[in-house]
C-alpha cells in the first residue's frame, strides 16, 4: 500500500465550515518584517487568532508591533533553533503558517553567507520538519516565501515576456541559493509527506513598511528629506538593474489566497512590468517637484554586489487565473504612495 495522503479537498470543505464558525489560527514567522506587518493586518481583519514568532532576547521592533497589534500573541523563537519552532507550533497550534522569516537582504547575504544559509535555507527545513514531527502534517497549511531572486536574470535565461512557475532557476547570490534550497525542501515535503505547503515566488514588493535598507525605501525616504532640506544627496550602487515592483499589501493577499485553495501549489506574484532604478528615481523626485534627479544622486561601489541580477520580470497569469489574484496599486501609484508616506513621516519628525 502506498503512503496515506491527506485529502485536502475534504479538509477544505471541513475548513470552510470551520471558518464560518470558529476563528482560524495562524502563526507568522518574520512578523516584525514588511510582509509580516501586512499579513498580520490581513489576518486580524479576517478574524484569525494570530501568533508571531519573534527572535532575540531583546527585539527593538517588539514594542511597535505590540502597539499596532495588541491582539497578536508573540512567541520567542528562531528559525535556526528547531526546538523553539516545536515549542511555537505546540503553543499556537496553527491551521496556517506563513514562513516569512529570513535574512532577506541580497547584499547582506554576500557578507553573511553562512548565516543566510542557516536562516533562509535550513530554517525552512527546521519549520516543515517541526510541523511533521508534532503530528500536524495533515492539518497545518504552510506558505513558503520563495523569491524571483531564484531566476537570476542572466543572458541565457532572460525573462522574455516574464518568468513563470516553469522557468529555469539560476540564483546569483547566497540569498538566492538559500531560497532555492528552501523552495525545493518545501516542495519535497509536499511530495514526500503530502503536506499542504504552497510556495509563492514573489517579485519585489514594496510600500510604507519596507525597510530603509532596500533601494525603493532608501530613495523615497531620502527624497522626502531632500525636499524638506534635511539631506543633500542619496548614495546608491548600480542604477541600471530592472525590477518588477508591486505593492506589498496586494502581495500578502495573494499569500493568503494560496492557503485557501483545495490543493497546495506554487504561484508567481508579479506586476508584469519592469522598471530600472533610474525610472524609480525619476518618479520619486518628480513627486516633490524635482525634474532632474542626477545632481542629488551619488554612486558608491560599497552598495554594488559581487554579482547582480540585471532584470526581473514576472508573469502572474497562473495566480490571476487560479487564485483570481488582482493588484490595486500600479508602479506610479507605488512610488507616489511611498514618497507621500515618507513626506508625512519627515514632517512629523519621525525617525526610521
Ligand atoms: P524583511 O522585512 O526583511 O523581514 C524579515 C523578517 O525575518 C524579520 O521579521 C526578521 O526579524 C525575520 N528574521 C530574520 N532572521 C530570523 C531568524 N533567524 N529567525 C526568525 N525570524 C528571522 O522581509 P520582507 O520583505 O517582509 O519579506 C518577507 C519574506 O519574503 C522573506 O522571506 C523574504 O526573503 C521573502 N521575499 C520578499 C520579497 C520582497 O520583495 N519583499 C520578495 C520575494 C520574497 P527581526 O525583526 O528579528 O530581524
Ligand atoms: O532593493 P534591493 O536591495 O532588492 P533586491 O536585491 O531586488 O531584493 C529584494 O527583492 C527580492 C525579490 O526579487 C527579495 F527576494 C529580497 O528579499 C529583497 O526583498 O535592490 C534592488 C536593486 C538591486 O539591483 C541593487 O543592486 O537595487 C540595486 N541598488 C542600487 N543601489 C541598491 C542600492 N540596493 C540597495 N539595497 N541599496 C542601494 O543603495
Amino acid at each position: 500500500m502506498g503512503p496515506v495522503r491527506p485529502n485536502w479537498t475534504s479538509c477544505t470543505e471541513h475548513r470552510s465550515d470551520y471558518l464560518t464558525n470558529t476563528p482560524s489560527t495562524a502563526l507568522v514567522t518574520g512578523i516584525t518584517g514588511q510582509d509580516g506587518g501586512h499579513i498580520a493586518r490581513l489576518l486580524v481583519d479576517e478574524g484569525y487568532d494570530v501568533y508571531g514568532l519573534i527572535r532575540g532576547q531583546y527585539n527593538p521592533r517588539r514594542s511597535s508591533l505590540e502597539a499596532e497589534f495588541p491582539q497578536v500573541t508573540l512567541i520567542e523563537g528562531d528559525l535556526t533553533d528547531p526546538a523553539s519552532l516545536v515549542r511555537a507550533i505546540e503553543l499556537a497550534d496553527p491551521d496556517e503558517i506563513y514562513n516569512l522569516g529570513a535574512v532577506s537582504h541580497v547584499g547582506f547575504s554576500f557578507k553573511n553567507p553562512t548565516l543566510t544559509l542557516d536562516v533562509t535555507g535550513k530554517g525552512v527545513l527546521n519549520l516543515v520538519e517541526a510541523v511533521r514531527l508534532t503530528g500536524r502534517a495533515d492539518r497545518t497549511r504552510i506558505y513558503q516565501a520563495s523569491t524571483s531572486e531564484m531566476f537570476g536574470g542572466l543572458d541565457y535565461n532572460r525573462p522574455g515576456s516574464g518568468y513563470n512557475e516553469d522557468s529555469l532557476f539560476h540564483p546569483r547570490s547566497p540569498y538566492g541559493v538559500a531560497k532555492l534550497y528552501g523552495h525545493w525542501i518545501a516542495k519535497n515535503y509536499r511530495e514526500s509527506y503530502g503536506m499542504f505547503v504552497s510556495c509563492g515566488i514573489l517579485f519585489n514588493h514594496e510600500g510604507e513598511r519596507r525597510g530603509v535598507e532596500f533601494v525603493t525605501r532608501k530613495i523615497t525616504h531620502a527624497v522626502a528629506r531632500i525636499a524638506a532640506g534635511t539631506q543633500d544627496v542619496i548614495v546608491l550602487g548600480d542604477l541600471w538593474p530592472k525590477r518588477d515592483w508591486g505593492y506589498a499589501g496586494d502581495y500578502v493577499r495573494g499569500m493568503w489566497q494560496m492557503l485557501q485553495q483545495d490543493t497546495p501549489d506554487d504561484f508567481v506574484l508579479a506586476s508584469g512590468e519592469t522598471h530600472s532604478i533610474e525610472e524609480f528615481l525619476q518618479l520619486a523626485f518628480a513627486r516633490v517637484g524635482i525634474d532632474d534627479w542626477r545632481p542629488y544622486v551619488r554612486q558608491d561601489p560599497a552598495f554594488m554586489r559581487p554579482a547582480e541580477v540585471d532584470i526581473l520580470l514576472g508573469d502572474p497569469a497562473k495566480a490571476e487565473d487560479v487564485l483570481a489574484w488582482r493588484r490595486d496599486v500600479d508602479f506610479d501609484g507605488l512610488v507616489n504612495l511611498m514618497v507621500d508616506h515618507d513626506i508625512a513621516l519627515v514632517k512629523a519628525g519621525a525617525t526610521l
